[in-house]
C-alpha cells in the first residue's frame, strides 16, 4: 500500500493550473470527479465499502455502516489555483491511517467511514461546506438548490447531471447518527506549528467567518464619449471600497476581511461598467464584533457609492459562528498525541459544521510558511507520514 505521499503523488496532476498556478479542482468539475473516482478505488483496493450519500457525500467503510461509528475525512475540491494539501492532505492521510491500523492487526470495536465532502472551498457555489451544511440542515434546501455557478447553473442541475435526485438532498438524520464522533486531519493554514517542534497540532476552534455580496450600481457608458464629470462609474467607487474594508478590518484587533473577488459588468476595457460585485470574507472570534465590521464596512461603502453618484447594496452570503472543537474528543485526542500543541485555526472545516451536532475535533499538520489557498501551500514528506500515523494513533485509540 503507498504511503500518504505515494499516494498524494499519484494525484499531483489532477486539476493543474496552468494559467493561475496550483490546482483549480470546484466540485463537480472533471479533476474533482477524477479524484472523487481515485479516492473510491483507493477505498476499494483497501476492501472498504462505498457508497454516496444523497448530498453527494462520499462514505468508505471499514466494518458495517453502522450508528455511533468513528469518522474522519476531508474534501477534495480546492479554491481556483489552491494548493495541493488543502483538503487532498486529510483524505490520502485516511488512506494510509487505515494501512498503518491493518498492518497493526487493529481489530476495530466499532466501524470506521472515510468520508469526503463536497463543495467544502464553496468555490463553485458560493457556500463553504455545502455539502456537510445540506447534511446537518445549516442551509436552507431551496436557497441550496437555486445556488448557481458563474456559468449561471444552479446546483440543483449540477447536482442532478452528477447522480443527486435534488428532490432529496438537504438534511439526513440517518446519516448524521452514523457519526459517533469526527475527526479531519488538515494541512495548517497559518503559521502556529513554526518551523520546528511538534509537527502536529489539535484544533481548538474555528473564528467565526462570513461571505457577503457587496454590488455597486453605477452608469454604464462609453469610455470615449462620456466626459470624467459626467460619470457614475462603480469601478472607481469599488477601488475606495476595497481599501475601506482594509482600513476597517485593521481597526479591531484580529479582525480579518479580504475582497477577493471583484467582477465588472458588462467587463469590457471600452466600458464604464454598469456595476460592480464584490465578494468580502469578513472573520473575527468574536461574532458581534463581525456584525459590527460589517455594518461599518456597509456604512463605508455607502458613503463613498454616494460619492460617486452611485448606490451599493449588501446581501450576506453565508455565516458560521465561532466554533469550539469538543473538549471531551480533543482531551482523549491530546493524550493520545502526548506534547501535541492545541491551536485555533482562521479557516472553515467541515469539522466546523458538524461540530454543532456531533463530537467532532481536527488535527493539522505542519504546513512551514503557513500560506495556504495558494501554489506555494507546502508539507514536508516527513511531517505528512507523521501526520498519517498520528491519525493512526488517535483512530486507533478512539475505534
Ligand atoms: O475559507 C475557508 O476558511 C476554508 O478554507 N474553506
Ligand atoms: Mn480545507
Ligand atoms: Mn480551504
Ligand atoms: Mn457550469
Amino acid at each position: 500500500m503507498e504511503t500518504v505521499n505515494q499516494l498524494l503523488d499519484s494525484i499531483k496532476d489532477v486539476g493543474r493550473d496552468a494559467v493561475r498556478g496550483g490546482y483549480s479542482r470546484a466540485v463537480y468539475s472533471t479533476p474533482e470527479l477524477d479524484l472523487r473516482h481515485w479516492f473510491i478505488e483507493q477505498a476499494q483496493q483497501r476492501g472498504l465499502d462505498v457508497e454516496t450519500d444523497r448530498n453527494g457525500i462520499i462514505w468508505a467503510w471499514w466494518g458495517k455502516p453502522q450508528d455511533g461509528a468513528l469518522v474522519t475525512g476531508s474534501h477534495l475540491d480546492s479554491v481556483p489555483g489552491g494548493g495541493a494539501f488543502d483538503g487532498p492532505l486529510g483524505v490520502a492521510s485516511a488512506l494510509a491511517a487505515v494501512d498503518v491500523l491493518a498492518s497493526r492487526g487493529v481489530k476495530p470495536k466499532r466501524s470506521l467511514a472515510i468520508t469526503v465532502f463536497p463543495e467544502e472551498e464553496g468555490s463553485r457555489f458560493g457556500v463553504a461546506c455545502l455539502g456537510s451544511r445540506l447534511l446537518t440542515g445549516a442551509i436552507d434546501v431551496d436557497k441550496a438548490l437555486n445556488l448557481r455557478d458563474v456559468d449561471g447553473d444552479t446546483f440543483a442541475d449540477v447536482a442532478r447531471s452528477n447522480g443527486l435526485d435534488p428532490r432529496h438532498v438537504g438534511p439526513d438524520p440517518k446519516a448524521m447518527a452514523r457519526i459517533g464522533d469526527f475527526v479531519e486531519l488538515h494541512v495548517e493554514q497559518g503559521k502556529g506549528l513554526g518551523q520546528s517542534g511538534p509537527a502536529i497540532a489539535v484544533g481548538s476552534s474555528i473564528l467565526g467567518h462570513g461571505r457577503w455580496k457587496l454590488s455597486v450600481n453605477g452608469q454604464g457608458n462609453h469610455a470615449g464619449t462620456t466626459l470624467m464629470a459626467d460619470r457614475a462609474d462603480p469601478m472607481v467607487a469599488a477601488a475606495q471600497i476595497v481599501v475601506a474594508v482594509r482600513d476597517a478590518a485593521a481597526k479591531q484587533a484580529d479582525a480579518r476581511a479580504t475582497v477577493g473577488r471583484l467582477t465588472p459588468v458588462p467587463g469590457g476595457t471600452n466600458v464604464i461598467a454598469s456595476r460592480v460585485d464584490l465578494w468580502l470574507d469578513a472573520r473575527h472570534p468574536d461574532d458581534a464584533v463581525t456584525a459590527q465590521l460589517i455594518e461599518s464596512i456597509y456604512r463605508a461603502a455607502r458613503e463613498i457609492a454616494a460619492g460617486e453618484g452611485c448606490t451599493v447594496t449588501l446581501t450576506e452570503e453565508s455565516y458560521s459562528d465561532t466554533v469550539h472543537f469538543d473538549p471531551e474528543l480533543s482531551r482523549r485526542i491530546g493524550e493520545l498525541l502526548p506534547g501535541a500543541p492545541v491551536l485555533a485555526t482562521g479557516a472553515g472545516h467541515d469539522a466546523g459544521v458538524l461540530a454543532g451536532h456531533v463530537p467532532s475535533a481536527m488535527l493539522f499538520v505542519r504546513n512551514p510558511s503557513g500560506i495556504s489557498h495558494s501554489p506555494e501551500e507546502y508539507v514536508a514528506d516527513e511531517d505528512a507520514l507523521a501526520g498519517a500515523v498520528a491519525l493512526a494513533d488517535v483512530l486507533e485509540g478512539l475505534l
